[in-house]
């Protein structure tokens, strides 16, 4: 049975110029439209905030981005306002190709939780559908690529790897944003879940 190239949040504002920069994001946008003839299925992902998220920092009173808050479901990173439904940062990167996806998967659409993880909600108990997706299709290997390497990426990798697929996040084609060591721990965490890395 063929994997699925899972695309994670190749959006505007996770590149250069963007709202919420990752370091190279642009770059692997080539490498990503390329794997995607290998794949028997593609899905995309796509931050899909509204304007007022709990995610946002411009949402607290007295906070910045990048503190971190306790929110009711656990640790939540104050982001800037990024990805916000409709507009163009949270429009897909201009090079990437669209066309061959089979599914977009839109999350973090409800205002009071976030949702790095294309599996589940940062409550990690509400599902976003993308596992019955899946598993309806008969598709069990799965192959992660996107923004960020350290958030989006190794939260569903890590879910995914939980339920039972068999996961491999090719970290050539990602961009980490890095926060106070974030990016070693993910690496170290996903090998840690017996995710394949590279
Ligand atoms: C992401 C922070 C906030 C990601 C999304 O795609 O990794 N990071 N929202
Ligand atoms: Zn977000």
């Amino acid at each position: 049975m063929s994997h699925a190239l899972i695309v994670i949040d190749m959006q505007n504002d996770f590149c250069p110029g963007g709202a919420l920069a990752v370091a190279g994001g642009d770059e692997i946008v080539a490498g990503i439209n390329a794997r995607m003839a290998k794949a028997g299925a593609v899905i995309l992902t796509q931050d899909w905030h509204p304007a007022d998220h709990t995610s946002f920092a411009s949402q607290h009173a007295d906070r910045a981005p990048m503190e971190v808050i306790d929110a009711p479901y656990g640790p939540q990173v104050l982001w800037p306002d990024h990805c916000v439904q409709g507009s163009d940062g949270a429009a897909f990167h201009r090079d990437l190709d669209t066309t061959r996806a089979d599914l977009i998967l839109r999350k973090g659409f409800r205002r009071e939780i976030d949702s790095y993880s294309a599996f589940f909600e940062n409550d990690q108990s509400t599902p976003t559908g993308l596992e019955g997706y899946l598993r309806t299709r008969g598709l069990t290997r799965l192959e992660l690529v996107g923004l960020a390497t350290d958030f989006c990426v190794a939260w569903s990798a890590r879910d995914a790897a939980r339920l039972g697929f068999d996961v491999r996040v090719l970290t050539e084609l990602c961009r980490g944003i890095d926060l106070d060591g974030s990016m070693a721990r993910a690496i170290d965490d996903m090998r840690a879940a017996g995710i394949t890395i590279g």
